[in-house]
């Protein structure tokens, strides 16, 4: 089911759509922000430039630190009074990116969330275990309302307490878990150790997962250890939260609401514009924002576009899943890698769980990379000699996949911290 038949149009009407909601939103935040005003000046742009969706690559970038530079409320365009809603992002250093929502632009994200629940088959006979955590973070409440919309009971259990989770989604009969993918894959290995039967304690039938870069490995151990079908929402909160764009049941692409968030892919460094099916940095435009309007802005994830048609019938332009940040990257003597990447590795190699922990360090002048990763609980070791070539296994299949030397270290199930959120995966000791 399509829960809006918008998501079917033919592309000339949605780039018509477009195109009239990016001169409305053009003319909006050069009127009402001084900081969109002062930059169109400095490009010698005015509104009366923007004539349709073609002429996006004359407008300025707006980047993380703009929004920091105005904590917290510095670009908004309405008066607090219509302000009905704050969040903001989950950032690790400094002051937080402050995001508000009017009623209207409540309503706009209630909808594009209705959109991934039903493209995850979700309706009112499920029941959404929303495991995102609720608060400034807009996974809990993003999640949240859209599942109301379509008319499912939602539990409302936030993140952490994980043998708590197990209980209420066996107890109140969970359909639908909503959470990150490594928070799923935690809740199935508590599940698994208080000695839960997935196939008769449990009734869910779907996931809607996201917030995090995963590899494809992650997201078949998590579809396989639940016995689930797997959907993926990506969003950022200076966007709107969740809900930005989702996976139907045809394919790994994520659907677009390309009528309400407008994406481009650009080279991070020139920021000139790639063709589709070239990866780059993702820059999406809100189109139809009220409270935060923002032009082109530099997501730092990376991705690509496709305009190939989808089974499900939908017609909206379809983005890979993110394979990682811009600045998550890391760079290991001149060699670039996403830890999504490593994880495929991992993946990969037979013995090892998807629970795992990036070091880098600094020996000398050289970049030391340590990988502590979890041996399996079911793999059987009688020898160190088993353990050692599992290690050489790995070592080996790092070096000749991503060229990165590393030192892998086998630890036991369960020894790296868990997480009740977004997975910490590097812990960087040169910064
Ligand atoms: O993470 C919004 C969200 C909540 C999305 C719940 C999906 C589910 P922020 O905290 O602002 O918002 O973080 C946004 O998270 O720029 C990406 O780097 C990353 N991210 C979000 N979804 C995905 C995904 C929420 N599906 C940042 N795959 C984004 C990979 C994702 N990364």
């Amino acid at each position: 089911m399509i829960w809006n038949q918008i998501e079917s149009s033919p592309q000339e009407e949605i780039i018509k759509l477009q195109s009239k909601r990016l001169i409305e939103t053009v003319q909006r935040v050069y009127s009402l922000t001084p900081f969109y005003k002062n930059k169109f000046d400095e490009l010698k742009i005015t509104p009366n430039d923007i004539k349709s969706i073609d002429d996006i690559s004359k407008l300025p970038f707006t980047k993380k630190q703009d929004l920091r530079d105005h904590y917290p409320f510095g670009l908004f365009t309405v008066p607090m009074s219509e302000i009905v809603r704050v969040h903001s992002s989950s950032g690790t250093t400094g002051k937080p990116t402050v995001v508000g929502y009017t009623k209207k632009d409540m309503d706009i994200w209630d909808e594009v969330m209705a959109r991934v629940y039903t493209m995850a088959g979700v309706n009112q006979d499920d029941v959404v275990h929303n495991a995102y955590g609720y608060g400034l973070f807009t996974g809990g409440l993003g999640l949240h309302n859209g599942a109301e919309k379509v008319g499912a009971t939602v539990i409302p259990s936030s993140g952490g307490f994980t043998e708590r989770q197990v209980m209420l989604m066996k107890d109140f009969g969970a359909t639908v878990l909503a959470s990150t993918p490594s928070f799923a894959l935690h809740i199935a290995e508590v599940a698994a150790k208080s000695g839960a039967c997935f196939k008769n304690d449990f009734k869910l039938k779907a996931g809607v997962f996201g917030a995090e870069p995963t590899s494809k490995g992650l997201k078949e151990e998590v579809s396989k250890v639940w016995g689930i079908d797997y959907h993926e929402v990506y969003g950022l909160s200076e966007i709107i939260g969740p809900g930005v764009s989702c996976s139907c049941k045809h394919s790994e692409l994520l659907h677009v609401f390309e009528d309400h968030f407008y994406p481009e892919i650009i080279d991070p460094k020139t920021g000139e514009a790639l063709p589709d099916g070239q990866r780059g940095e993702l820059v999406i435009t809100s189109l139809t924002k009220q409270a935060l309007p923002i032009i082109r802005y530099k997501t730092g994830d990376i991705t690509s576009l496709t305009r190939t048609p989808c089974k499900c019938g939908r017609t909206m332009v379809r983005m890979e899943s993110v394979v990682g940040r811009v600045d998550d990257m890391i760079i290991i003597n001149g060699v670039n890698v996403y830890p999504s990447q490593v994880e495929h590795v991992i993946s990969e190699t037979d013995g090892l769980s998807l629970n795992y922990q990036i070091i880098i360090d600094k020996k000398g002048h050289l970049d030391q990379l340590e990988i502590l990763i979890e041996i399996n609980d079911d793999i059987m070791i009688d020898s160190i000699g088993e353990i050692e070539k599992i290690k050489k296994d790995i070592q080996h299949n790092l070096l000749t996949n991503l060229y990165i030397k590393t030192n892998v270290k086998l630890v036991e199930p369960r020894s790296i911290e868990r997480s009740v959120g977004k997975a910490v995966r590097i812990v960087d000791k040169r910064k």
